[in-house]
Parts: C-alpha cells; structure tokens; sequence
C-alpha cells in the first residue's frame, strides 16, 4: 500500500472506522474514499458494486457491520445476523471481482467457542458451541471470516481477517440500551457523579472477565497487518490482558472521580466467563499495543464528557 493508493474504508462513521481514518491520514494515507450509510447502504448489494466498478478501490478495511452489547445482540438477532451478512457478502465479493489488490476484514472475539481455553488461540474456531447471547453475530462474522478464505483458496484474493477484542474509545456507542459494557458505565458513573447518586447499577454478576482494547491501538494494528501480513489464516489482535468487569468499573470510577459503590443486576445477562486473546501470533510480528487501559478509559472519558451534549448523550 503506497501514499497514493486508493483506501476504502467501510463504515467510517463508526468507532472502528473513524480510528482507521485518524490512522490512515496521520500516516500519510490522503485518498480515502469514504461513504455515509445514507450515500451507500453496503446491504444492497447493486449498490455496493456500483460503487466498486466506478471507484476501483485498491485496498479495503471493511470495518462496516452491524454491532452492539450484550442486550442488543439477544434482542435484534436478525438484524445481526441479517445485516452483518449482507453487508460483508456484497463488501468482500466486490472488491474481489472488481479488482482490489487486497482487503482487511474485522471479525470479533465472539467467534470463539463460549468455554474455549483460555487465552484463546486462532484455532479454537469452532471447536465448540457459541455463547447464545452473541451467536447470530458470531455466525455472521464466521460466514464473512470463510468467505474470505475461500475467495482466497478459489481466486487468489488476498483476504485477511483479524479478531479484534472488546474495542472501546472516542466515537463509541454511549446508548445504554445498545452499548458495549464500557460506554455503558462511562455514562452511568458520570451520570451518578453528576447527580451525586450512591449507587451505580451494573448488569450481571460483575465476575466476567474482558480483554479491552483502545481502538486507535486497533487501528495501528489493522495497518501494520495490511501491509504485513499475508495469510488467509484469521490472527488475533488484542492487549493479552484482562479484567473483571466489576474492576473495569473501579477504574472508570477512578478516571471520573466517582465514589460511590456498584450494585449486580443479576436478571442480566453475564456472556461468556472469559474472553482474553492469545495475542502471541501478532506479538511475533512484531505489534503490541501501546495504549493502557486506564489511559484509554481517560481519554474516552473525557471525549464522552466533551461531546454528549452535541450527541444528544444527556439522560
Ligand atoms: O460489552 P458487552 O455488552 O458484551 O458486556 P460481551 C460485557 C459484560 O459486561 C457482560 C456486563 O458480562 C455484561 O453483563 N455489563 C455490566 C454490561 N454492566 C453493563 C452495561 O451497563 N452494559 C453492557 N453492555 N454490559 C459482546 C457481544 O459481548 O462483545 C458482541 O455481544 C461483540 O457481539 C462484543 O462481540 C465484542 O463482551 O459479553
């Protein structure tokens, strides 16, 4: 990939995207060709090849898909499996038949059985049942991870996939009912904080333990893997470190200077025990992450504290 190549980046509006446009741009990367949800809607599927047969990208991240916690998953799963699979169908076999050099595609953690060992390396892809909270988006993830091999194994298209842990940063989904379990205290702690409440409500039993990576750390990853890595073989990125989730809410309470204590929703759901990613396939190439968890946790706060008014964030 050279200064001048022409990058698509699909679904930049989203956390993942925005950080690999931040990313590609302070990296020199100037011809990004970017297009709103409303400008093109990637589940359909003639509009997704008009658009690669008139712009011919020649590299793509594919960071467009339908996400959300564990409530949203267990309470849309058509629309996560539905549009996670049309999204990355139309995205994949377009850049292949249209001509792109290569392609990233960003799978999830969920793709790995609900109690493989731990931490839980590439080839524990299906060796086991699901987490059923996440399964559809899962399956999903796992249909585009095949399709990138197979168009690899059938055409040559170099298709890479990277398994990203739980992401988290500036431009996160901040909606409690959908959000992913960080967002989701920021807001509650600051909330409480501000209207100087005693108690925070936490989903579960707090016992489940999570591997958190800053998404700008995501984003540096993904380019070194685009221009470094060439295998159909899927490779895991994350920060080989986890918490509990009653720990992450400590730390958030630190970052916002919160002192008040943490109560379970037990009529929520857990998910899956543990979820940490053996990072050593990637470390061996020579990426780590650079971004602590309580640095990452500051500045998403203080990003969420600057912007909630302008997104419409006040409860
Ligand atoms: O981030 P999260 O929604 O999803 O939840 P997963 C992680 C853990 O945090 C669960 C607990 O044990 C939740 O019960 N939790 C506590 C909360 N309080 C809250 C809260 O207020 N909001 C949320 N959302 N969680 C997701 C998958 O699984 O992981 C996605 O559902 C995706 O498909 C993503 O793969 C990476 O980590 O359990």
């Amino acid at each position: 990939m050279e200064s001048g190549s022409r990058i698509y980046v699909a679904g930049h509006g989203g956390l993942v995207g925005a950080a690999l446009v931040r990313h590609l741009r302070a990296h020199g990367f100037e011809n990004l060709l970017l297009r709103t949800r409303r400008e093109l809607d990637l589940r359909r599927k003639a509009d997704v090849d008009a658009f690669f047969s008139t712009e011919q990208p020649e590299f793509v991240f594919l960071a467009a898909a339908k996400v959300g916690g564990i409530l949203a998953n267990s309470q849309h799963p058509a629309d996560f499996i539905y549009d996670n699979l049309a999204i990355q169908t139309n995205v994949i076999e377009a850049a292949r038949r249209f001509g792109a050099a290569k392609l990233l595609f960003l799978g999830s953690s969920c793709i790995y059985p609900k109690f493989a060992p731990q931490p839980i390396k590439e080839e524990y892809l299906l060796s086991g049942p699901l987490e059923p909270t996440n399964e559809w988006y899962a399956i999903a993830k796992i249909a585009g991870i095949k399709l990138c091999q197979a168009s690899w194994i059938q055409y040559g298209f170099r298709a890479i996939s990277l398994m990203p842990t739980n992401l988290y940063g500036p431009g996160d989904n901040y909606n409690l009912e959908t959000s992913h379990v960080a967002p989701a205290l920021i807001r509650k702690i600051h909330d409480a904080r501000e209207k100087g409440r005693e108690e925070v409500v936490l989903w579960g039993t707090g016992t489940p333990r999570r591997e958190f990576l800053y998404v700008d750390d995501l984003a540096s990853a993904a380019l070194f893997l685009m221009q470094r890595y060439d295998r159909p073989e899927i490779i895991n990125v994350g920060a080989g470190e986890d918490v509990t989730i009653a720990d992450l809410a400590r730390t958030i309470a630190e970052v916002a200077g919160y002192r008040g204590s943490f109560v379970f929703d037990t009529s929520k759901p857990d998910g899956t025990p543990r979820k940490l990613l053996d990072v050593s396939r990637l470390r061996a190439l020579g990426w780590r992450h650079s971004i602590p968890l309580k640095e990452g946790l500051r500045n998403s706060y203080e990003w969420f504290v600057e912007h909630r008014r302008e997104h419409d964030l006040v409860c």
